[in-house]
């Protein structure tokens, strides 16, 4: 959910919290000096923990109760409640633009860790005891606590915790607020994905079905388990202590089954979030019963059929999330009757039917409306005057059109509004040109016309993701887009643009990612794109730029993506882009006119996980200092926040999808074909084990294959043909069990064809075609000497071909769905992928870069 203005509220919430917070603590209790075994169990406590920031430096003398976090009864002196909570703000500024690899010590610094001491029992009046958002590195929570038998607010939540809860704390009795999940940390839950992202801040995890005492604690009325590793049945079968149960949260766990009928007799329920579970089945009808609810998220489950209307009878409802089930058929009628509704969120189910005018009628409260399906379409009137003014609009991928919805003119601050690949075929109307919107897409639809000119009197000052690709817009990229001063994201591709880029671009100083991919635009690369320091992603593919790379890009220090293939650049490679672009992980240059050597320099960038240099007029060896690239050496994706970021800007665009689809698959990939490249193959090449793919071919390559190309075990595809390599194919070519695509034709090989393993799946004779000493299966030539194709048999021959099928067929590149799977589970990121995870990951990262030029602007 894109809610950015919350999170600047909260930010402020927080820093006013903390404020107040001190000052009451200052006044207050001085006069009460405490019960010395209280103090003793303090300070034993205190001992077991690691304090690296010393946070609790005031925990000295006689007065216990003065110390940080403790607070006493005035009138009996007993500590009653213990608050250690860590909010150490979170830098995200440094996070995103600074220092990357560090940032978890700006965090982390404030952790408490280390033991819980069992002296903490001698605080037997304690009612309140947070220890969250610490990192106690995966113990258990300690039995004593249920013997804190006093206890009414328990926080244990992002604590790090594992294994079981212990039973005893089904002797809480008092307890009214049991938090063993991971929203409620430090941080508002608008940037949780990036809380959640690094090891050592990992969530909880908790892997059991719930335990059977906790349905036991009848006073319960707040309850949080989100995001850790409970699986089974949501709830037994009766839940009859839990009458007072308000605040139920169970997020981001396994649950599997629909046994709801249990859970959904709790009718003192407000607030129930039971997204991002796997639980299946029709949403029974006995949700009617939840009539005090004003909350209820369900969204990443496998829920199917319709939406029952027994929702209609959820009165209070203010927030409905089903988003990203399998809920199909229409919307139900009792739906539209919610008048309570501030945000909807229907999105990423396959719901049909035809939304009008009247069905909105009584949503005057609605604030954010979320829907998507291609079987939806909206058909209101022209005229139409929806009773609500929306901060958030996504209306992805249903029909819209043709028409731009005039009704749009209606709402006066709109935020974020998404309506691509809504079937919209039409000019931009002049008046939207002075709607209000922070984030703006429009992308995948027919819309014509030249690129609006921002009402620089409006949108001066806000618009920050402006996202017009794939439509039918020509003309040349207006001056006025340089205006945008909070722009952040900038994405024309897959346009009809012409002319040059304006050279005022430079005064877009908050751009972080510049899409012009696939236009027709022309000219010089501007000088003036240096100016842009924080920008990390620039495609200008496919155009007809000319000239050399400008000098000025050598400024780029934060750039990771860097994407001119397919233009009219000439000169040398710059030998400054190893040296001075530091964070490249993708480099490509692919078909322009480049010449000379390959620079060593390039050998500086260790990140680079994708080079292009494909069909130039490049000359000499292949650098063998090309092994220094370790990004390319990872055979399992980096579990940092590092490349986590990198990542989800590499994905944000869907740009993957079109360096999937054409310009190599592969998320780890080297290709250097169609040069003039003469020497042998380095063996150093040999030692990039993370690449998936590797293209050669289209050189003037001579030599040996190297004998240990067997050691490449990622890779998918490998092109050698069209060279002058002589010698035997290595044996252990026949080990690459990935090996999808092979191409060793048009060289000088000579001896039989290795068989074995996985190579008799690639039976296809144009693989070692025009090399006239090759011999063997499955060439019609058999070797001399009765010798038959050297290697072992192959037990495994029927697994090999199925997981080739199996990943190179399937819908999405196979590296990327690895890649992506393999990203989301290292980091404890629960989030399912199944189901737009593209909208997922731009939403987070729009987010955070909006969040971060929002608040550059409140404090710089
Ligand atoms: C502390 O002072 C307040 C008044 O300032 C008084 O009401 C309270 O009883 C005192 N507590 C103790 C434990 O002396
Ligand atoms: C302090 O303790 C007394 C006696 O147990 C109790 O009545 C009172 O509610 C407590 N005050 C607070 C603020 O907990
Ligand atoms: C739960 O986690 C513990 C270690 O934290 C592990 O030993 C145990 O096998 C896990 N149990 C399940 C069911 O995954
Ligand atoms: C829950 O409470 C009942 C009595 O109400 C008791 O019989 C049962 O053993 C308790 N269950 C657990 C797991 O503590
Ligand atoms: C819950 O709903 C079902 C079906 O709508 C109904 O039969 C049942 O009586 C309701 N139970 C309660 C406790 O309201
Ligand atoms: C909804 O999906 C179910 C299968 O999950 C199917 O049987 C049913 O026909 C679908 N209903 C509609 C209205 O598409
Ligand atoms: C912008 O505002 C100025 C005065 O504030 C006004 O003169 C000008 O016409 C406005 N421009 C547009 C395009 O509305
Ligand atoms: C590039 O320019 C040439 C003429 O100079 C033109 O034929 C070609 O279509 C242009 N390519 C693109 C992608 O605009
Ligand atoms: C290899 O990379 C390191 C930094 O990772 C760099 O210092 C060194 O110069 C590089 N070697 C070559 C030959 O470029
Ligand atoms: C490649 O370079 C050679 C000279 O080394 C030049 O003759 C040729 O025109 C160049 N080809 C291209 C496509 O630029
Ligand atoms: C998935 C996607 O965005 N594909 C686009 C990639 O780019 C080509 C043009 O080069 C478009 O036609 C595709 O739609």
């Amino acid at each position: 959910m894109i809610k950015f203005t919350p999170f600047i509220v909260l930010w402020f919430v927080f820093l006013a919290g903390r404020i107040g917070l001190g000052c009451l603590h200052v006044g207050a209790y001085s006069n009460v000096s405490c019960f010395e075994n209280e103090r003793r169990g303090l300070l034993e406590f205190k001992k077991d923990l690691v304090d690296k920031s010393n946070r609790l430096a005031s925990w000295t003398g006689e007065d216990c109760c003065s110390w940080e976090g403790v607070e006493c009864n005035r009138s009996t002196g007993h500590v009653v409640k213990l608050d250690l909570h860590n909010n150490a703000v979170f830098d995200l500024d440094r996070l995103i633009f600074g220092d990357k690899q560090n940032y978890s010590s700006i965090y982390g610094e404030t952790c408490l860790g280390g033991q819980i001491s069992p002296s903490l029992v001698n605080l037997q009046h304690l009612h309140y005891l947070d220890l969250s958002s610490n990192y106690f590195a995966g113990i258990r929570v300690p039995t004593f606590i249920g013997s804190l038998k006093n206890l009414r607010y328990l926080n244990l939540s992002n604590a790090g915790f594992d294994g079981t809860i212990p039973p005893q704390l089904g002797n809480l009795s008092a307890l009214e607020y049991l938090d063993l999940g991971e929203k409620s940390g430090g941080f508002s839950d608008e940037i949780s994905g990036y809380q959640l992202s690094t090891k050592s801040l990992c969530a909880n995890s908790f892997n059991s079905t719930i335990p059977l005492w906790l349905f036991n604690l009848t006073s319960l009325v707040h309850l949080d388990l989100s995001f850790n590793s409970f699986f089974g049945p949501v709830v037994p079968h009766s839940l009859q202590h839990w009458t007072l149960l308000s605040y139920l949260d169970l997020t981001g766990n396994q649950f599997n089954t629909s046994l709801l009928d249990p859970l959904f007799t709790l009718n003192n329920l407000v607030h129930l979030d039971l997204s991002d579970n796997q639980i299946q089945g029709p949403l029974p009808f006995s949700l009617g019963n939840l009539t005090s609810l004003s909350v209820l998220h369900m969204g990443d489950n496998s829920f199917e059929g319709p939406i029952p209307s027994a929702i209609g009878q959820l009165r209070e409802l203010t927030e409905l999330n089903l988003n990203g089930n399998g809920f199909n058929g229409t919307i139900p009628s009792s739906l539209w009757r919610l008048s309570e509704l501030k945000s909807l969120d229907l999105s990423g189910n396959p719901l049909s039917g035809e939304l009008r005018d009247i069905h909105f009628a009584k949503l005057a409260q609605l604030k954010e409306l979320r829907l998507s399906s291609p079987l939806l379409a909206l058909n209101v009137s022209s005229s139409w005057v929806p009773p609500f003014q929306l901060h958030t609009i996504e209306m992805r991928s249903i029909k819209i059109g043709p028409k731009f919805p005039l009704w749009l003119q209606t709402q006066q601050r709109v935020e974020n509004l998404d309506m691509s690949n809504a079937s919209i075929s039409d000019t931009i109307p002049d008046w939207f040109e002075r709607v209000y919107i922070y984030i703006l897409h429009l992308q995948n639809n027919s819309l014509q016309g030249i690129i609006p000119h921002p009402d620089i009197n409006m949108t001066l000052d806000i618009l920050q993701i402006l996202h017009l690709s794939d439509n039918h817009f020509n003309g040349s990229i207006p001056d006025s887009l340089c205006s945008l001063q909070m722009l952040v994201v900038l994405d024309l591709s897959n346009n009809q643009l012409s002319g040059r880029i304006p050279s005022c671009i430079g005064k877009l100083k908050t751009l972080g990612e510049l899409h012009l991919a696939n236009n027709s635009l022309h000219g010089h690369i501007p000088i003036s794109l240096g100016h842009l320091n924080d920008l990390q992603s620039l495609h200008l593919n496919r155009n007809n730029f000319t000239g050399t790379v400008p000098f000025s890009l050598r400024h780029l220090k934060n750039l990771r993506y860097l994407d001119l293939g397919n233009n009219e650049l000439e000169g040398i490679i710059p030998a400054w882009i190893g040296d001075e672009l530091s964070s490249l992980s993708f480099l490509v240059l692919e078909s322009n006119n480049f010449h000379g050597d390959i620079s060593m320099n390039l050998c500086k960038l260790s990140s680079l996980r994708v080079l292009n240099l494909e069909d130039n007029n490049l000359t000499g060896h292949i650098p063998r200092c090309f092994n220094n690239f370790t990004a390319m050496t990872l055979t399992e994706l980096d579990p940092t926040v590092t490349s986590y970021i990198e990542e989800l800007s590499l994905f944000v665009k869907g740009e993957m999808l079109n360096y999937t689809s054409t310009n190599g698959r592969y998320v780890i990939f080297m290709g250097l074909s169609g040069n003039k490249l003469s020497g042998e193959i380095p063996v150093e090449l040999m030692s990039l084990v993370g690449l998936q793919g590797l293209d050669l071919s289209r050189n003037h390559l001579s030599g040996r294959i190297p004998e240990n190309i067997g050691n490449l075990s990622q890779l998918e595809s490998l092109d050698l043909s069209k060279n002058d390599l002589s010698g035997p194919i290595p044996q252990s070519l026949s080990n690459l069990d990935s090996l999808g695509w092979l191409n060793l034709s048009f060289n000088k090989l000579t001896g039989p064809i290795p068989s074995g393993r996985h190579l008799q799946t690639l039976d296809d004779p144009t693989i070692y075609m025009g090399n006239s000493g090759l011999c063997g299966e499955p060439l019609d030539k058999s070797c001399p000497d009765g010798k038959s194709n050297a290697g072992e048999s192959d037990g495994d021959h029927e697994d090999g071909k199925e997981s080739y099928f199996y990943w190179f067929y399937a819908g999405l590149a196979p590296g990327f769905a690895v890649g992506l799977l393999g990203f989301f589970s290292v980091l404890c990121f629960k989030k399912s992928w199944r189901y737009a995870y593209f909208g997922f990951l731009e939403n987070l990262l729009n987010k955070v870069w909006v969040e971060i030029a929002l608040l550059k602007r409140k404090f710089v």
